[in-house]
């Protein structure tokens, strides 16, 4: 049975890309909430009921698991969509193996973090890598502006060097160790921020680490693919071509989106 994998919009195709690499025998299906993105910007209430509804979708689908591949989703609503789903599928968010990433090579430093609105002001973050009791000093800045920027193609160019840089400089990201990538869009401007940083501050890409987290998973519960793949699919609950053109941007190649309205 396929793994599912839901975001926003098309910017968890990082993840999806992320999961491709590390599991190429399994069969994807990815659900994109294009008719109500930005998640960034909603309330929490609008984004658990936009996820217990797309896990619906991926439930009736027969996935084995669902990942929440955006950090607005995982902020809002993991643990009710974990309550949910209950045991018809294990749920994986993209914020857990950053955590346990951080306790591991982190501790007694100063960590740093970047998102959306939603991500930054839910406290996620800063709750559960203060409740990891490892005197880690936690900073968050919300950079609301760098997901528009990525998928309007602004990103490895001089107009995102000052977005970027303006926003590194803020004081609440000063001295730190490890900076997180909280945001879907962000692995496409890794190479700049590791620039600005010199190797001085470790970024931090959830993606891999959701990957690996995923394919450990798999193994240890017997659950990997060992038949044959079936086709990856491409849902979106709104289709536009320009979605269809940005997937290349986050998938690496271009993929064929099928119109999957949420609500009829
Ligand atoms: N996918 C969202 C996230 O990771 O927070 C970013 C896109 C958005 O909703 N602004």
């Amino acid at each position: 049975s396929p793994i599912g994998i839901f975001d926003s919009g098309i910017g968890g195709l990082t993840v999806a890309r992320a999961i491709k690499k590390v599991l190429p025998n399994e069969q994807l299906i990815y659900f994109g909430d294009t008719a109500h993105l930005p998640y960034g910007d909603k309330s929490t209430a609008s984004i658990q009921a936009y996820s217990v509804k797309i896990a619906d979708v991926l439930l009736k689908a027969n996935c084995k698991m669902i990942l929440i591949a955006c950090n607005s989703a995982s902020t809002a609503a993991f643990e009710l969509v974990k309550a949910y789903v209950a045991s018809r599928a294990t749920v994986f968010d993209v914020i857990e193996p950053v955590v346990e990433y951080v306790k591991d090579h982190h501790s007694g430093k100063k960590v740093g973090l970047i998102g959306t609105k939603q991500t930054v002001n839910s406290g996620v973050y800063r709750h559960k890598i203060e409740a990891l009791n490892k005197g880690i000093i936690f900073k968050a800045l919300a950079t609301p502006l760098l997901a528009p920027m990525v998928e309007e193609g602004f990103h490895n160019n001089d107009i995102s060097e000052v977005i970027i840089k303006t926003y590194l400089d803020d004081e609440e990201l000063e001295g730190v160790d490890a900076l997180i990538l909280g945001c879907t869009h962000y692995p496409l401007i890794k190479p700049q921020i590791d620039e600005i940083y010199q190797g001085k501050v470790e970024v931090i890409d959830s993606s891999e680490m959701v990957a690996e987290a995923t394919k450990a998973y798999l193994i240890d519960e017997g659950l990997i693919n060992k038949g044959e793949k079936a086709k990856d699919r491409f849902l979106v609950s709104d289709y536009t071509p320009s979605f269809e053109n940005t997937t290349k941007l986050f998938f690496g190649k271009e993929v064929n989106l099928e119109k999957y309205p949420l609500w009829e």
